[in-house]
């Protein structure tokens, strides 16, 4: 884990002894990796570097804020990067508000139904923020991306680079469309691979990214089938019969945590509750049923340093899923709402076409 603070200072040094140019004040967290996943054209470590040099520490500075009163918003905000590159690509399409005037927006399809209303305030507010100190030059789909990876490393897990340079998508995924790329809990193993496979991940991938299940919680909806009507026999009898107390019923509306040994953590705890038959979802306990995925789960729990390695190189691919760059796409004024939807920004257009009139 990176100690910002002495990344600060070591920045500092460099910069002192190199005298690149001017003032090097903001914090460059984007170093390129050593490992090597293909960058989607378009993407680059440095995309900010001259436009927003402070973006990466203004998402920083103020998640720390924010999980200091509540580290469980920072699963909220990991699984909206999930969600939307899942859903035609990592374009911000998930952030967009149902009230707008498209044909229906991923928020109100069913698997959504349970992402955090805080944490697209929190995306929000972090754009106002940026856009604030640099204008609108930084895209919503890269503020997710920037506070899925904040997430992870300031609830302990690996911090690394993000490619940056996404723009924010104009059309709506359908409920259909969010419902089809969207694996089940329900599903098992075989299932979830060959949906995986499909958007180019292969099983250590799967394996690594169910790791983010490390934090976080589920209502008792996602996984009451294991319990009711029948006992999933795989599922520990101990950790079924606590969770039926938490949802004695297949409908019943409580909640209860993905990783029980330590919620709040990114660590490689997960993996050993699966060893320990004790995975809240089918999706997650399969893995360490089926033959191709048991022993990538086996090393992960015995090596969380191999956990974070495949766990970044996975995420690294799946924030590039489909992305939208250069000319494609826009960079949303609000993220709740397409720039050609958002009264706000049209009214500021007109003001400024004023302006500029005035002048002459
Ligand atoms: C592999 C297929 C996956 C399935 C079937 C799945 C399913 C689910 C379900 C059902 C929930 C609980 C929803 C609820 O009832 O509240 C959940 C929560 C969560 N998922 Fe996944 N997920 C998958 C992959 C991922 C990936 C790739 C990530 C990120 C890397 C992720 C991160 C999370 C997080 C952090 C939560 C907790 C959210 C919160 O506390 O608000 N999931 N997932
Ligand atoms: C969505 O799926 C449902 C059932 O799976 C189907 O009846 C409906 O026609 C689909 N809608 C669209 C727009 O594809
Ligand atoms: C996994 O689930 C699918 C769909 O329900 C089913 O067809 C398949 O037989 C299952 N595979 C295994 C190995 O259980
Ligand atoms: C749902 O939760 C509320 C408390 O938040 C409780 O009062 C209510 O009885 C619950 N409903 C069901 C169906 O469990
Ligand atoms: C952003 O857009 C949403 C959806 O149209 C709207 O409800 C909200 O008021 C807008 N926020 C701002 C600050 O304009
Ligand atoms: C928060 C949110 O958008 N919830 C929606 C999730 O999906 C259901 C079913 O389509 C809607 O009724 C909710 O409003």
């Amino acid at each position: 884990m990176v100690i910002p603070s002495a990344r600060s200072t070591f920045f500092l040094l460099i910069s002192s002894l190199l005298v690149v140019s001017s003032l090097v004040s903001a914090e460059n967290y984007n170093q390129e990796p050593e490992f090597t996943v293909p960058l989607a054209k378009g993407l680059s470590w440095s995309f900010y570097e001259n436009s927003c040099p402070q973006a990466e520490d203004i998402v920083r500075t103020q998640l720390k804020k924010v999980f200091k009163e509540d580290i469980g918003q920072a699963a909220g905000l990991l699984r909206l990067h999930f969600h939307d590159c899942f859903v035609q690509g990592c374009d911000g399409s998930v952030l967009l508000d149902g009230s707008t005037s498209g044909p229906g927006d991923e928020q109100d399809a069913i698997p959504n139904l349970t992402l955090r209303k805080k944490a697209f305030e929190i995306v929000n507010d972090l754009r106002q923020r940026i856009h604030k100190k640099c204008g609108r030059v930084v895209s919503c789909s890269d503020i997710v991306a920037l506070a899925a990876r904040d997430s992870v490393a300031l609830s302990g897990g690996p911090d690394y680079a993000v490619p940056l340079g996404r723009k924010d998508g104009l059309t709506f995924a359908t409920p259909n469309v969010t419902l089809a790329n969207l694996p089940a809990p329900f599903s098992n193993a075989s299932t979830i691979l060959e949906a995986l496979a499909t958007k180019g991940f292969d099983p250590t991938d799967v394996v690594a990214l169910s790791g983010g299940h490390t934090i976080g919680i589920s209502h008792c909806t996602s996984f009451t089938r294991r319990l009711y009507p029948t006992q999933d026999p795989v599922m520990d009898k101990t950790f079924a019969k606590d969770l039926k107390e938490i949802c004695p019923k297949l409908d019943s509306n409580g909640t209860t945590v993905l990783d029980i040994r330590s919620p709040n953590k990114f660590d490689n705890k997960y993996y050993v509750d699966l060893m320990n038959r004790q995975g809240l979802f089918t999706s997650d306990q399969d893995l360490y049923s089926y033959k191709k995925t048991k022993d990538i789960v086996t090393s992960f729990a015995v090596d969380e340093s191999l956990f974070y390695e495949k766990f970044v190189i996975a995420m690294t691919k799946m924030g590039q899923l489909s992305v939208l760059t250069g000319k494609n796409g826009e960079i949303r004024a609000n993220c709740s709402a397409r720039n050609s939807d958002n009264q706000a920004y049209l009214a500021s257009l007109v003001d400024d076409d004023v302006e500029s009139l005035s002048e002459f």
